[in-house]
C-alpha cells in the first residue's frame, strides 16, 4: 500500500517508540476519560440515540434522526440533479448513473426555507430516503457541507454493503468563522502540506484559513511592502483556488508593525500590497499587530490605518469579507487597561472590523469570564486566536493530545475561533479535527471521543499505535507560558 503523507510522518515517531520498547499499544477498551481532569460529557449524536455501528460524522451534526428500519441502496450509483450546476467536481466519490438513486442538490433562501434550514452560511439539510437523497444548503457552502456529510456516510462501515441508513440531518455551524491561523514562528508550512490542509478544512466544515506565518518575509518584515516573487505569487493563487473549491475563506494577513511609519507612503504601500493580493484572487484580509514594540503599537494610528483600509479598500471592492485585526495587546495579561489601548480600538475601529484575542494569557483556554472581560472593551465579540496546538515555544514537544478546556456555553460571545497549529502540519490534524468539531457544535463537543475519532480517521490501519503515541505526547512540560496538558494518563495509576 502506498503510504499517505500523514502515515509517513507519524510512522517515524511510532518506530522510535518501538525501537526503545517502552510503550505498548493501548488496550482498545481502556477508558481514558476516567483519569483525565477535564469534565467528560459523553453524548450520543443528538436527536435520537443511535446505535453507533461505526457511524461517525465530524463535526457532530446538530440534529440527526435515524430511520433504523430502512436503507437506501447506492450500489447502482446516483442520478444527479445538481440544480445550480455547481457540485459535479465535489461528487467524485459517487458513481453517476441514470438508473441510480436520485440525488438532488440545491441551495438558496427559498429552497432552504422550505426545507427548514437555518438562515446561516453553511447550514444544510440532508435527507436520505429509501429512493432518493436530497441536500439543501442555505448557501452554496451549506450544500457543499451536506455533500461532505454524505461522503462521510458513504465511507463509514455502516454503508459497507452499498446501502446508506435512511436519515434526516438538519445542521448548521455555531460560529460564523471556524478554522486555522497559520501564525506560528518557525518554518512555514510547505505548499504541498497547505493544500492538503485546505482539503482537510473543507472536509470537516472549517471555513477560515488565516495565512500569517511569522517567518514569511512577504507577510512580515522586511518585505511586507513588496509583492511576492513570481513563484510564491503562483502558490498563493493555488492556495486561493484550493480554498475556493473547499468553500474556505483564504484570509491573507500582513504584519507590518515592526517598522511601519505612520506616513501616507506606508499606508499606500499597504493598500498596494493588498491590491496585489486581490489580483491573485484573495478576497479576505487581516492586519496583525502582535509581537511588536515602538511606534507601531500606537492604537490611535492603528485604528486610523485600519479604518482607512476598510473605507478605501475593503468596502470599495464589494466582494471582500470584513477585515480582521490582531491587536498588540492581544491577551489580558499583556493588557494595560489604564493605558487605554483596547478601549481606543473599541471606540475608534469601524464596527465591522474583527478584533482577535488569545484569552487571559498568550496560551489559554477560552471561557465566559474571558469573553465577559474583553468584549465590552473592544465593543464587539472577540475573534479567538487559540494558541493550541502551536509548539513554537516548546519545539521539542509534539502536542497530540485531546483538545479540551474551552467552554461550551460561549457560542454567542465570539465572532470566530481559529487554532494556531504546530509547524508540523500533518501532526496538527489530530487537534484540528477536534477544533472543527468544537467550533461547529459547542454544546455536544466531547474531547476524548473527538480525539479518538480523529486518530481513527487519520490512521485507520494503525489506530491503536497512533493512540498510544499520541497519549504519551500530550503535555508541553514546564514552559514560559505555564500552559500544561494531561499527560500519559494510562500510566498515572501505576506511577502513583
Ligand atoms: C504570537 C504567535 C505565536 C504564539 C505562540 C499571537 C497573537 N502571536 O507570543 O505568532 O505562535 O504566541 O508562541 C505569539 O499569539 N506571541
Amino acid at each position: 500500500m502506498k503510504m499517505n503523507h500523514y502515515a509517513k510522518c507519524v510512522t517515524a515517531g511510532i518506530l522510535c517508540t518501538f525501537m526503545y520498547g517502552t510503550l505498548s499499544a493501548q488496550e482498545t477498551d481502556f477508558d481514558l476519560s476516567s483519569q483525565r481532569s477535564e469534565k467528560q460529557d459523553v453524548l450520543a449524536v443528538p436527536g435520537k440515540k443511535i446505535d453507533h455501528k461505526g457511524l461517525i460524522i465530524n463535526p457532530t451534526p446538530h440534529q440527526m434522526k435515524l430511520d433504523a428500519n430502512n436503507t437506501c441502496p447506492i450500489t447502482q450509483g446516483i442520478h444527479l440533479k445538481d440544480k445550480q450546476q455547481k457540485f459535479a467536481a465535489s461528487l467524485d466519490f459517487l458513481t453517476q448513473n441514470k438508473k441510480g438513486i436520485k440525488l438532488t442538490i440545491d441551495f438558496g433562501a427559498k429552497a432552504a426555507g422550505k426545507a427548514n434550514v437555518k438562515e446561516v452560511s453553511g447550514a444544510y439539510s440532508l435527507v436520505i430516503g429509501k429512493k432518493e437523497i436530497t441536500i439543501i444548503g442555505y448557501d452554496a457552502r451549506g450544500a457543499f457541507y451536506g455533500i461532505q456529510t454524505l461522503k462521510q456516510l458513504t465511507e463509514s462501515p455502516v454503508s459497507a454493503h452499498g446501502t446508506l441508513p435512511c436519515m434526516e440531518i438538519n445542521d448548521y455551524p455555531d460560529l460564523p468563522n471556524r478554522g486555522v491561523v497559520e501564525g506560528f514562528y518557525g518554518t512555514p508550512w510547505s505548499h504541498e502540506v497547505r493544500l492538503s490542509l485546505i482539503d482537510f478544512y473543507g472536509k470537516f466544515k472549517m471555513n477560515t484559513y488565516l495565512y500569517g506565518p511569522k517567518d514569511d518575509p512577504y507577510h512580515s518584515c522586511p518585505n511586507w511592502r513588496l509583492p511576492y516573487p513570481e513563484k510564491e505569487a503562483q502558490h498563493i493563487k493555488e492556495l486561493v483556488d484550493a480554498s475556493n473549491r473547499n468553500y474556505v475563506d483564504f484570509v491573507w494577513a500582513i504584519h507590518p508593525g515592526k517598522d511601519i511609519k505612520w506616513t501616507e507612503a506606508d499606508r499606500d504601500a499597504l493598500i498596494q500590497k493588498f491590491e496585489a493580493m486581490y489580483q491573485l484572487g484573495v478576497r479576505s484580509f487581516a492586519v496583525f499587530f502582535d509581537d511588536i514594540s515602538g511606534d507601531g503599537t500606537d492604537p490611535v494610528r492603528q485604528a486610523e490605518l485600519l479604518n482607512y483600509i476598510d473605507n478605501n479598500f475593503i468596502q470599495q471592492k464589494h466582494d471582500v469579507s470584513p477585515l480582521v485585526m490582531c491587536p498588540t495587546e492581544y491577551n489580558k495579561s499583556w493588557s494595560n487597561v489604564e493605558g487605554g489601548y483596547l478601549t481606543t480600538l473599541g471606540e475608534k475601529l469601524n464596527p465591522s472590523i474583527h478584533v482577535m484575542w488569545t484569552g487571559d494569557r498568550v496560551i489559554a483556554c477560552i471561557d465566559k469570564p474571558t469573553l465577559d472581560w474583553i468584549n465590552p472593551l473592544i465593543r464587539r465579540k472577540a475573534y479567538i486566536w487559540w494558541n493550541f496546538p502551536v509548539n513554537d515555544y516548546v519545539r521539542d514537544h509534539l502536542l497530540l493530545g485531546p483538545v479540551y478546556g474551552n467552554a461550551k456555553d460561549i457560542k454567542d460571545d465570539m465572532s470566530g475561533f481559529v487554532s494556531n497549529p504546530m509547524e508540523h502540519a500533518e501532526s496538527s490534524k489530530i487537534s484540528l479535527y477536534s477544533v472543527a468539531d468544537y467550533t461547529w457544535n459547542l454544546e455536544t463537543y466531547d474531547s476524548i471521543q473527538s480525539w479518538k475519532h480523529a486518530i481513527k480517521d487519520l490512521l485507520p490501519r494503525k489506530v491503536a499505535y497512533l493512540e498510544t503515541f499520541a497519549t504519551h505526547c500530550s503535555d508541553l512540560g514546564p514552559n514560559g507560558h505555564g500552559f500544561r496538558r494531561d499527560e500519559s494518563v494510562s500510566l498515572q495509576p501505576i506511577l502513583k
